[in-house]
């Protein structure tokens, strides 16, 4: 039986589309700079938030009405669930999925069992994925919900954690590979800590360096070829996350040698917590070579914790795509709607608005990015903002050809630098808000 009998194959209609259930701008096979909209975005549904966010919040237990759901988290209820989201998958026309090990398998009493049940839905979401088409953007394990993980996983001062986390994504790369996964992300959860005095930092670090490139030469062993992804996530839920930014990631990355085999996954309510806008965070990663996907979702800059909502914000989209466009777009990565419905949205009809609005939103902002590359002013008053570098003493710096010493008497014979140029921010401002159409 159908799990959203009401809904049909959600279709584009254009602009002046009056249902709540079609697209009014994505366009999966519309060219947008010479590439279709679907290779642009390669869309992805959040197995955790859409398939088992329950709606609770600190001051309340789940709201959501799954209908699907039986009363007992048993394999055989976890199968029919995933049968559900290729269903619901399916329906709203995307290409790609991503889940954590916990997701869509209940855990049983020992790991032995608990990797039986996970097999056991695997291979319904294997069926899932060759009946539909639908493939794995990537995979990954929950190393923060169990008891087990509360001083963290990889940097837990219990080194039986840090154990039974390898086993854990030992088994997700072995699943990943065998579904085809093109990608692995690493999202901690709480690799961090609450207290300097009960933290040897330092070796928390070496820790989970070494637990990363373990995953690496374990993929290698296996032959799986998927690309590792690493997740920044400020503040939640440990007061100091290892993973705070991207800055924060790659330099970490580098240091420990992982630069060759992680790139960056980023999301952009993350990038809020840690005080940057997704644009900055994704410029960064891009140009130091380490764009890798996307979580899609926004949160509200008001509430101030991670509240993963649909992405319905078309400057936000319009940036993403932007840098997107400028570093060539997604390889094996892609956008991921790492986000929930509100708990007051708790019809299932609600998890199609949500996506369908987020996909829009982001094809809307792809447009527009496009627009304001073939307009051209944008990129042009960049170049001239910069122009003293491209000829004169400039050029002769970014070549090499300078020292303190040589500049100083540069300046010395010239007696005070050119006059500066005025920022322009407004006037920059108001000309993206006349191409925002
Ligand atoms: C949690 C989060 C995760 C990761 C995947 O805040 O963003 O969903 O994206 O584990
Ligand atoms: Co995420």
């Amino acid at each position: 039986m159908a799990a959203f009998p009401e809904v049909q194959k959600i279709r584009y209609e254009g602009s002046r589309a009056k249902s709540p259930l079609a697209f009014q701008q994505y366009n999966a096979d519309e060219l947008v700079e010479g590439k279709a909209m679907k290779d642009h975005f390669r869309f992805s549904v959040a197995y955790w938030h859409t398939f088992r966010g329950a709606g609770s919040d600190p001051f309340g237990p789940g709201t959501m009405l799954r209908p699907w759901e039986g009363p007992v988290d048993s394999v055989e209820n976890a199968t029919n669930r995933a049968r559900v989201a290729f269903e619901f998958m399916e329906k709203l026309g995307v290409p790609f999925y991503c889940f954590h090990d916990r997701d869509v398998a209940p855990e049983g009493a020992m790991l032995a069992e608990t990797n039986k049940n996970l097999d056991a839905v695997v291979k319904v979401l294997k069926e899932e994925q060759q009946r539909t088409g639908i493939k794995l953007l990537w995979g990954t394990a929950n190393l923060f919900s169990n008891p087990r993980y509360m001083h963290g996983a990889a940097t837990s001062p219990n080194a039986d954690a840090f154990a039974f986390a390898a086993a854990q994504v030992k088994k997700m790369l072995e699943v990943t590979k065998e579904l085809g996964g093109a990608g692995y992300t690493f999202w901690g959860g709480r690799e961090g800590y609450q207290n300097l005095w009960n933290t040897d930092m330092k070796r928390e670090f070496d820790h989970l360096a070494r637990f990363m490139h373990m995953a690496v030469d374990y993929a290698r062993e296996i032959g799986f070829t998927g690309q590792f992804y690493f997740e920044p996530k400020p503040k939640e839920p440990t007061k100091h996350q290892y993973d705070f930014d991207v800055a924060a990631c790659v330099n970490f990355l580098r240091a420990y040698g992982l630069d060759k085999n992680v790139k960056m996954n980023i999301e952009a309510n993350h990038a809020t917590l840690a005080g940057h806008s997704m644009q900055h965070e994704l410029e960064y990663a891009a140009m130091q070579g380490f764009l890798g996907s996307v979580d899609a979702n926004y949160g509200d800059l008001m509430l101030g914790w991670d509240t993963d909502q649909f992405p319905t914000d078309i400057y936000l989209t319009t940036q993403i795509m932007l840098v997107l466009l400028k570093y060539g777009g997604f390889t094996t990565g892609g956008l991921n709607f790492d986000a929930k419905v509100r708990r007051e949205s708790f019809e299932p009809v609600d998890l199609f608005h949500a996506h369908v609005g987020g996909m829009d939103a982001f094809a809307r902002g792809l447009k527009i990015a496009a627009a304001i590359r073939a307009d051209g002013r944008l990129a042009e008053f960049l170049k001239n903002r910069y122009a003293s570098w491209d000829s004169g003493v400039g050029a002769e710096i970014e070549g090499g050809k300078h020292g303190f010493k040589s500049l100083e008497a540069y300046m010395l014979k010239k007696g005070d630098a050119a006059a500066n140029q005025s920022g322009r921010q407004e006037m920059l401002e108001n000309l993206i808000n006349s191409l925002v159409q």
